[in-house]
């Protein structure tokens, strides 16, 4: 017997759970600015998530995902994207849109029904919500296909979580990718839940990031509580694609500290969020 071939699956970090540095940082964690940059973009993500939960636990918003959490990795992945990037997100990315130039009233739109919300004004290429879960992977590879085609010197970043890594549109999405090196960025945003079903019990791969072996791209881990962690590999990433250098997925882990709530009552136009 002889080997064909052999596959490793990498983990980094910056920063400890405490805060403290583990490893020599990158160029732009150094820089005073960028660092103040990423962290108020968390708390202003964290402060919206707040109030956007309790408007709708109050009947005053329609629905809305929570990024209670999660902030690093939106804001990871939206500070390292270039203005001629597009994002095409799915439904916890709030962070990284505001950082893109996505207001917060156009997000409340949204999340209020209102499909105004979804054509922003600051940014008209990235892509709105996807609350079909993963269905958008197969439109970020169109859409960085179609960079590809014009030779845009740009890429595409698309986010999803790991449930939705278990799904058909996912995997034909990153085979394509491949195939064709096109310059998207696959994030994975592993909160460890699909609603009520744990990661555990939904695939059994050991890492989300070996699905991307299969597909002919690269693909890491980094821990998505990380900002600095995430933001480095996106933007490596990015860098590569935008270089043609094709596409890459990034499983960033976290956890989903948001509870799934009941439908608020009596406010007749509310519904189940996620
Ligand atoms: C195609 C499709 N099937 C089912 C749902 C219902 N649904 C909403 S969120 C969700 C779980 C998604 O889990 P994951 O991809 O891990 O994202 P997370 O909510 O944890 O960020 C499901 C099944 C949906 N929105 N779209
Ligand atoms: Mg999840």
């Amino acid at each position: 017997m002889s080997i064909s071939a052999r596959f490793e699956v990498a983990f980094s970090r910056f920063l400890a759970p405490e805060g403290n540095v583990e490893q020599e940082l990158p160029a732009f964690a150094r820089e005073r600015d960028a660092v103040l940059r990423l962290y108020r973009a968390m708390v202003l993500t964290r402060s919206f998530d707040t109030r956007a939960v309790a408007l709708q636990r109050t009947g005053r918003l329609g629905t809305y995902a929570s990024s209670l959490g999660q902030e690093a990795v939106a804001v990871g992945a939206g500070d390292a994207m270039q203005a001629g990037d597009v994002l095409v997100p799915s439904f916890r990315e709030h962070g990284a849109q505001w950082l893109r130039g996505v207001t917060l009233r156009e997000i409340l739109q949204f999340w209020g029904g209102d499909e105004r919300g979804s054509c922003f004004a600051a940014q008209a290429r990235d892509f709105p919500v996807s609350i079909t879960v993963g269905a958008h992977a197969t439109h970020a590879v169109g859409v960085a296909h179609a960079m590809r085609y014009r030779r845009e010197a740009n890429a595409v970043v698309c986010v999803f979580g790991d449930g939705a890594t278990s799904k058909g549109d996912v995997y034909e999405a990153m085979n394509i990718a491949g195939a064709w090196r096109s310059p998207v960025v696959f994030v994975v945003n592993n909160n460890q839940w699909a609603i009520s079903m744990p990661r555990t019990a939904q695939s059994a791969a050991a890492t989300l990031a070996q699905k991307a072996i299969a597909a002919g791209i690269g693909g890491e881990q980094v821990d998505g509580n990380d900002v600095i962690a995430v933001r480095h590999a996106v933007a490596a990433a990015l860098q590569r694609a935008r270089a043609g250098g094709g596409a890459h997925l990034i499983e960033c882990l976290s956890y989903r500290l948001a509870t799934t709530p009941r439908p608020t009552t009596p406010a007749a136009t509310a519904t189940t969020p996620k």
